[in-house]
C-alpha cells in the first residue's frame, strides 16, 4: 500500500504525484488541510515530524521531504528513469530541481508569507509583492538554465526529475498572477509537460481534496 499525505495546493506534494504517476504507481492520498493548520496536529507531527506536506508511506516505510521520496522512487522504481545515466548529466538535472526546492520554494512557502502578515504586518498587497519578487528572480535563473540545457523538456527531449519540480513551481507562480512573458523557455517546458498524462492526472484541480 503506497499512501501519500498532501494537500491539493501544495506544490512539494504536487511533486510527488507527478513522480508517482510517471511511474504508473498506484496511491492512496490522505487530504491534510493547511489551511486549518492540519501539518501541526500532534497525530500528523507523529508521521512527519517536520510539520510539513508531503509525507509518503510504502511498506512500512515513511518518508519526508519531496526531493528525498521521488529519489526514493527513482530508486525503487527505475522505469521510466527520471535521471539520465550519466552522472554529469544526472547532477545537471539535480541542480534544476535544486534551483527549485532550495532558492525559490522556501521564500515563499505558507509559513513565511504567514510570518510576513503576523509578526511584520504586512498586509496581501505587500505580501504579494515579496512573492512576486522571489518569482521573478526564480524564473530568471529558470529561464537562463532552460536556455542552455532544454529541448522539449527541461534537459533536452526526455522528461526528467528537474520537470517534475518545475511544473509545481510555474503552477504556483500562475496561482499569484505573476507575470511570466519574460520566461518563454519556462512556459514553453510547462506546455509540453502538462500535455503528458502523469502530468495533467497529478495537477491540483483534479486532485480528491480540490477546492474549486
Ligand atoms: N522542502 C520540503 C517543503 C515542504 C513544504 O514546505 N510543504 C508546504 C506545502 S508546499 C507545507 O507543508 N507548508 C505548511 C507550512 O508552511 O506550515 C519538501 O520538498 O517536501
Amino acid at each position: 500500500m503506497r499512501r501519500l499525505y498532501g494537500y491539493w495546493r501544495s506544490s512539494a506534494a504536487y511533486r510527488v504525484r507527478i513522480a508517482l504517476n510517471i511511474k504508473g504507481l498506484d496511491y492512496e492520498q490522505v487530504a491534510i488541510d493547511l489551511r486549518a493548520g492540519q501539518q501541526k496536529t500532534p497525530e500528523y507531527l507523529r508521521h512527519n515530524s517536520h510539520g510539513l506536506v508531503p509525507w509518503y508511506e510504502e511498506d512500512g516505510v515513511g518518508l519526508a521531504q519531496s526531493a528525498a521520496i521521488v529519489e526514493y522512487l527513482e530508486e525503487r522504481y527505475p522505469e521510466p528513469p527520471l535521471l539520465p545515466t550519466d552522472p554529469a548529466e544526472r547532477a545537471a538535472v539535480r541542480a534544476i530541481c535544486q534551483l527549485v526546492a532550495c532558492e525559490i520554494h522556501p521564500l515563499n512557502n505558507l509559513r513565511v508569507l504567514n510570518y510576513l502578515r503576523s509578526d511584520w504586518n504586512c498586509d496581501e498587497e505587500q505580501v504579494l509583492i515579496w512573492y512576486r519578487h522571489w518569482i521573478a528572480e526564480g524564473m530568471a535563473m529558470l529561464e537562463r538554465q532552460l536556455e542552455r540545457t532544454a529541448g522539449r523538456y527541461c534537459f533536452g527531449d526526455r522528461v526528467t526529475m528537474a520537470d517534475v519540480f518545475l511544473v509545481p513551481q510555474v503552477y504556483n507562480a500562475r496561482r499569484y498572477r505573476c507575470p511570466l512573458a519574460a520566461y518563454p523557455k519556462v512556459c514553453w517546458v510547462e506546455a509540453n509537460c502538462n500535455a503528458l498524462r502523469p502530468f495533467e492526472l497529478a495537477m491540483p484541480e483534479r486532485q480528491p481534496d480540490a477546492a474549486l
